[in-house]
């Protein structure tokens, strides 16, 4: 807690001296990155300061509705006093931002606030303000303002939702407990609206006819391996070619394959083609074996979401090749629960 409490009042100390502020997002923004830095946006421009936004990497469309998402810059701004950079867990969540601005960010004080549990710093000073119980930045933004008494209007506590909701998967993961409940009670005592976060969320979730017929044909091509325990669905070139800049055809189905009864793993497999034959393979999995199974061929992510790239290797080959390899992994975990008392 004291660390935290120091942490707080320190960055207190630092906003009151700095004019212009900077919020930088990692690169591969998501719902939290932006919300949190909305949401500090108004809190800080009703301190009175000037507040600028800045990513690296265009917002995606699916966090394009929310107001204010013009003003993320996408020119580096040539002035401020003070960088927050919010929801970055380690310094390749920002690789391509520090390469071309890591000598004009050092130049004034960087302050972090994050809630990534497995951490890693910064190669340069910072000023961290780490809730590694927070279940997102923008429950951590509201607990740094209430501790330091920063107003928070309409406005933020309605970007806040958005972002709490998201990191949690609308409050329904492990970590979320009786604070989670009481930061959303808090918010809406301060004037969100709830109703209308999950609204607008649905709405994005609306598919254009063609969408839905893709996701039909894609679905229709599910193939099962290892007794059923791992979907799999390969989107060819043609589909690639006509569809990747509209939807990530994989973000279409790959959930229908993880439940599906039965399924461990859900495996779409993106054939790209061209000179390089280049194919990415996206994995999730409801038991840890995503991560190790990537790492195999070069990839990497998470225990349960995780993938890789091949090149150069006929389609044909990469599937069995990837199977044999995941099928390995799955029955490592296996063995493993079963020998476990
Ligand atoms: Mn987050």
């Amino acid at each position: 807690l004291s660390q935290l409490t120091t942490a707080i009042t320190q960055l207190g100390k630092l906003i009151e001296e700095a004019r212009t502020v900077l919020i930088l997002q990692p690169e591969k923004p998501d719902t939290d990155s932006l919300t949190s830095s909305l949401a500090l946006e108004q809190i800080l421009g009703d301190l009175g300061k000037e507040v600028l936004l800045y990513c690296k990497d265009a917002m995606p469309s699916y966090i394009s509705y929310f107001e204010g998402v013009d003003r993320v810059l996408n020119e580096f701004p040539s002035h401020f006093d003070l960088t927050i950079l919010v929801d970055t867990g380690g310094p390749q969540q920002v690789a391509r931002t520090l390469e071309s601005f890591q000598g004009r960010l050092t130049k004034k004080p960087f302050v972090v606030i994050d809630h990534h549990p497995n951490r890693t710093s910064l190669p340069f000073e910072t000023h961290e303000v780490i809730d590694a119980t927070a279940t997102s930045t923008c429950e951590l933004v509201l607990e740094i303002a209430q501790a330091l008494s920063w107003k928070v209007n309409v406005a933020a506590a309605n970007l806040m939702v958005p972002g709490i909701l998201s990191d949690t998967l609308n409050l329904s993961v492990q970590t979320v407990g009786a604070k989670q409940f009481r930061t959303m009670a808090d918010l809406i005592d301060l004037g969100a609206n709830v109703y209308e976060s999950h609204q607008n969320y649905r709405k994005t979730l609306s598919l254009s006819t063609d969408l839905v017929k893709l996701k039909g044909r894609l679905l229709s091509r599910m193939e099962l391996f290892e007794d059923g325990k791992i979907a799999l669905i390969t989107v060819t070139p043609a589909e690639l070619k006509e569809y990747a800049e509209i939807h990530d055809p994989s973000d279409l189905v790959i959930y229908d394959l993880l439940h599906a009864e039965g399924v461990n793993v859900a495996v779409i497999i993106r054939h790209y083609g061209g000179a390089a034959e280049k194919i990415k393979i996206s994995t999730r999995a409801n038991i840890p074996v995503a991560a190790k199974a990537c790492a195999e061929l070069g990839g990497g992510g998470h225990d349960r979401a995780a993938g890789c790239q091949v090149n150069d290797t006929p389609v044909s080959e990469v599937v069995p090749k990837f199977v044999t390899i995941l099928s390995k992994h799955i029955r490592d975990y296996e063995a493993l629960q079963h020998s476990q008392p």
